[in-house]
């Protein structure tokens, strides 16, 4: 299929009314610019390694996959239509949380909003220059582009309308970000399991039981489960084998407007005392005796409404 990229003008619009969708935001002692300035896209996106990248068990509106995938004209009129197209399909595929990256401290400098995934940020022009963020939900900032395929560090963060700076070691290197949790609900009950610990590499999501795990069976690095349901983990396929249950109860945040998050978050096997590349199978709910204790993931810093931390190699 042939792709082509959004028109820098039209893509500026694009997220510039994508932003409008994103919710209600609290600038406590963020500064808001109202500006905006993307820079010219340099080199080639990254657009067919994210194919292989999104999610695979869910129906997910990868927005801009999704327009690059329907667009085959450059005409103005066929962009522009298809470009309203693209903004009903984003009002209801685009997730409940969103990150606005800057590239200043403080919430300062350029900024740039997401609510959904970003293999490349080379695409965005902003490729190693997020200095501090602004989101809801749980977010991943890899090092390297396609969430790490090439081995490199993450820093992460969860909260409601939490602001963050990353430290010193961590600005300036951020190539692709995305999230994790349901691409509808806000604490939805969730499970993502990645090929790669630390969050990296393919993914394979559900929100319900899942007999396999696809093209991540028997690879499973790395775990993050959202909302307040326990799943049942198998060694098996079909729920069959050794069976451990494991609770997201490793980060709770409360936003200022009473609305709360959960996380399980367990960037390696070992947090939860079982062996690399061993789950095969999950289920909603508890339904062995065996409890996992998991270990708790060193964070940066926390606060009633959200956590950060870094991730190394
Ligand atoms: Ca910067
Ligand atoms: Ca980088
Ligand atoms: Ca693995």
């Amino acid at each position: 299929m042939r792709r082509h990229r959004m028109d820098p003008i039209l893509k500026l619009k694009f997220i510039s009314l994508l932003s409008k969708n994103v919710g209600t935001y609290r600038y406590s002692g963020w500064k808001y610019k109202n500006i905006w300035t993307i820079a010219p896209e340099k080199g080639a996106p990254s657009v067919s390694t994210g194919a292989t990248l999104a999610r695979p068990q869910q129906h997910y509106g990868y927005i801009k996959d999704l327009h690059s995938s329907v667009i085959t004209s450059h005409h103005c009129f066929l962009d522009m239509l298809l470009l309203v197209i693209s903004l009903l399909v984003a009002a209801v595929s685009a997730g409940p949380g969103y990150t606005r990256v800057f590239t200043d401290l403080d919430g300062n400098g350029n900024y740039l909003d997401f609510t959904d995934y970003e293999p490349d940020l080379l695409a965005d022009g902003f490729d190693n220059a997020i200095d501090s963020v602004l989101q809801t939900g749980m977010w991943m900032y890899y090092e390297n582009t396609d969430y790490n395929v090439q081995a490199g560090s993450v820093y992460w963060v969860h909260g409601i309308d939490i602001g963050v700076n990353f430290p010193n070691d961590y600005i300036d290197i951020t190539s692709s970000l995305r999230y994790a949790g349901s691409p509808y609900v806000l604490n939805d009950d969730t499970w993502t399991v990645y090929e790669g610990t630390s969050f990296a590499g393919s993914e394979y999501y559900g929100s319900y039981d899942s007999d396999s795990l696809g093209n991540l069976a028997g690879k499973v690095s790395s775990l993050i489960l959202t909302g307040v349901s326990p799943w049942t983990i198998y060694s098996g396929e079909n729920f069959s084998g050794d069976s451990l249950c494991v609770y997201p109860d490793t980060d709770h945040d409360t936003g200022a407007d009473g609305s709360v998050l959960d996380f399980g978050i367990f960037p390696n096997m070992a947090s939860l005392g079982i062996n690399d590349n061993s789950i095969y199978s999950v289920k909603k709910g508890c339904w062995t005796k065996k409890v996992i204790n998991a270990t708790k993931l060193h964070v940066d810093g926390r606060l009633n409404n959200g956590a950060w931390g870094h991730l190394d190699l």
